[in-house]
C-alpha cells in the first residue's frame, strides 16, 4: 500500500514536472488575467508574463505607464485620462476626478457637502450615495462606479492592444480600509466595463508582493503609502505564506500637495518682499504651482532648483494702503516681471519639517496596535510618489534603524503586485496557489489629521 502510494506520488510528481517543463519549452502562453490598480489620482494595468515570470506594466502610445483617474464629459465625447485632465481648466464642471473617494461610500447629506466642497464638479446626494451632475448638451447624473468603469474600459483596451486579444478577467486592488460595500461597488465598476473580477486584493499587500516578499522568509512587513493627498500605513503579517493585515492607520490630509503648498507660500512671500505686491491673477498662480511641482521633483535628485516664472503683478501698493488687498484679475497697468528664486533641498526640508515628522504618527500607531517593536519589522515597503523625497526616506530609515525597500518604482508597486496575483489566478504561476492574502473584515483604520 505504502509502495503503491509512493509510485502514485512519484508519477504525480512526474506529471507536474512534465507540465512544468512543457511550459518552459512551448511558446509562452498569453496572459489571461490582467491586474488593475484603480488609484485615486492615477490608474494602471499590468500583466504577468507566463513565459518569463516578469510583470509588464502596460504603457500608452506615448510610453506613459499610468493615466490620470479623470473623466471629462463634453458635447460630443467622453474623454479619459490625460485628455480628460487637459479639459480640467476649460471644462471644470464636467470633469470628474477623485471618484474613488466616493465609490460605495455611505454619506449623510452634511458629510457629502463637506467632502464635495473642494471640487468644482457638482456632487449630488442620492439616498446616502454620491452622484455627479453632468451638464453638456443634456443634463444627467453619473455614479462613481460609472466614472470607474470608463477608466477601467480604457485600461482594458490598453491591455487588449498589448496582448493582442480580448481580455475579460481581472484582479483589482483597493485600499486596505475599504469596507465590503466599497469593494462591491468597485467590482460593479469593473462589471460595467466588461471585466469579471476574480479577486480583490489590498493595495499594501500588492506592494509587498511587488517586492517578492511572498516568496521570502519575512513575518512583519510595514507598508507606507504616501501619495498626493493621503498617507496610509499598514502592518502586514505573513501567516502560512499568506499576508494578513494586522493594523492600519493614516492621515487623509497629508501628502505631496501639502508639501507643495508650503513652498508656494514661501514663494508668495518672496514675491512680496521683492515687488511689494502679491501675485493675484489665476494664470500667475497656476504657473507658480507648476514651478513648485517641478522644483520638488528636481530636489529629489539635486540640491538646488531654480524657479523662474514670468508674472504680471498688480502695481505695488501705495504706502498706507490696506495690507490685505485681494484684487482679482489682471489689474490695470500691471507690472510685468520675471520672478527668479533659487530653492535648496535644505530649505524645502525646513519648510516641511513638521509635516515630514507627522508621517511617524500612524507608523507608531500600527506598531502599538500590532504589539510590535519597531525592530521586529522585517521589511519596510515604500509606495506612492511622495516617498521619493529623500528626507522622508531618511525619517523612516532613522526610525527603524534600517533601509526601507525602495527598488521598485513607488508609483507602480501596487499594479506590479496586482499583476502577480493576476498571474496566479490565471494559472501561470509554477506553484499551485490561488491567493496570497487572508481577508480581514473586522479591522478599523485610525486616522490622524
Ligand atoms: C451635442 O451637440 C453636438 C453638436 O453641437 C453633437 O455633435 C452631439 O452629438 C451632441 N451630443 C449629444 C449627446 O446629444
Ligand atoms: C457585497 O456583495 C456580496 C456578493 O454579491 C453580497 O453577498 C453582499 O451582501 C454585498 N455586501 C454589501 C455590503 O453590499
Ligand atoms: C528641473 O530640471 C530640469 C532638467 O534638469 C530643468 O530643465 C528645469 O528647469 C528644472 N526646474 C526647476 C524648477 O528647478
Ligand atoms: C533594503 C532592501 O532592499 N531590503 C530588501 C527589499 O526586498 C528584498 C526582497 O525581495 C530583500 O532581499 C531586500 O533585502
Amino acid at each position: 500500500m505504502a509502495g503503491a502510494m509512493a509510485v502514485l506520488g512519484s508519477s504525480i510528481l512526474a506529471l507536474l514536472l512534465a507540465g512544468y517543463l512543457a511550459q518552459q519549452y512551448l511558446p509562452p502562453p498569453k496572459p489571461k488575467v490582467i491586474g488593475v490598480d484603480l488609484g485615486t489620482t492615477y490608474c494602471s494595468v499590468g500583466v504577468f508574463q507566463p513565459g518569463t515570470g516578469k510583470v509588464e506594466v502596460i504603457a500608452d502610445q506615448v510610453g506613459r505607464k499610468s493615466l490620470p483617474s479623470v473623466v471629462s464629459f463634453t458635447d460630443g465625447a467622453i474623454l479619459v485620462g490625460y485628455d480628460a485632465q487637459e479639459m480640467g481648466d476649460t471644462n471644470p464642471l464636467n470633469t470628474v476626478y477623485d471618484a474613488k473617494r466616493f465609490i460605495g461610500k455611505s454619506f449623510t447629506p452634511e458629510e457629502l457637502r463637506d467632502e464635495s466642497s473642494r471640487y468644482q464638479f457638482k456632487v449630488l446626494y442620492n439616498n446616502g450615495n454620491a452622484e455627479f451632475s453632468i451638464s453638456v448638451n443634456e443634463s444627467f447624473h453619473v455614479t462613481p462606479e460609472y466614472i470607474g468603469s470608463r477608466l477601467l474600459l480604457e485600461l482594458k483596451k490598453m491591455a487588449e492592444d498589448y496582448v493582442g486579444m480580448p481580455v475579460s478577467k481581472a484582479v483589482i486592488s483597493v485600499p486596505a480600509d475599504f469596507d465590503e460595500r466599497q469593494r462591491n461597488h468597485t467590482v460593479k465598476a469593473a462589471q460595467l466595463a466588461g471585466l469579471d473580477i476574480l479577486r480583490v486584493i489590498n493595495e499594501p499587500t500588492a506592494a509587498a508582493m511587488a517586492y517578492g516578499l511572498h516568496k521570502v522568509d519575512v513575518f512583519n512587513v510595514l507598508v507606507v503609502d504616501l501619495g498626493g493627498g493621503t498617507l496610509d500605513v499598514s502592518l502586514l503579517n505573513k501567516q502560512g505564506g499568506m499576508f494578513l493585515t494586522r493594523a492600519m492607520a493614516g492621515n487623509n490630509q497629508l501628502g505631496g500637495q501639502d508639501f507643495n503648498q508650503r513652498l508656494l507660500k514661501y514663494l508668495f512671500n518672496r514675491v512680496y518682499q521683492r515687488f511689494g505686491t502679491l501675485p493675484s491673477n489665476k494664470r500667475d498662480v497656476h504657473h507658480l504651482r507648476q514651478a513648485v511641482e517641478a522644483a520638488k521633483l528636481n530636489l529629489t535628485l539635486t540640491d538646488l532648483a531654480l524657479i523662474r516664472v514670468p508674472l504680471s503683478l498688480p502695481d505695488p501698493r501705495q504706502p498706507g494702503e490696506a495690507a490685505r488687498d485681494s484684487r482679482g484679475g489682471e489689474a490695470e497697468g500691471s507690472n510685468q516681471v520675471v520672478f527668479e528664486e533659487t530653492v535648496t533641498r535644505d530649505l524645502f526640508e525646513e519648510l516641511n519639517r513638521d509635516l515630514f515628522e507627522k508621517i511617524l504618527d500612524p507608523v507608531k500607531e500600527v506598531l502599538s496596535h500590532g504589539h510590535l517593536d519597531r525592530y521586529e519589522v522585517d521589511e519596510i515597503v515604500l509606495v506612492g510618489g511622495s516617498t521619493r523625497i529623500p528626507r522622508i526616506r531618511q525619517v523612516i530609515r532613522e526610525f527603524f534603524g534600517k533601509e526601507p525597500n525602495t527598488s521598485v518604482d513607488p508609483d507602480l508597486a501596487v499594479v506590479i503586485g496586482v499583476a502577480i496575483q493576476a498571474g496566479i489566478m490565471g494559472g501561470s504561476w509554477p506553484l499551485q496557489v490561488s491567493a496570497l492574502e487572508i481577508p480581514n473584515r473586522h479591522l478599523r483604520k485610525t486616522n490622524f489629521n
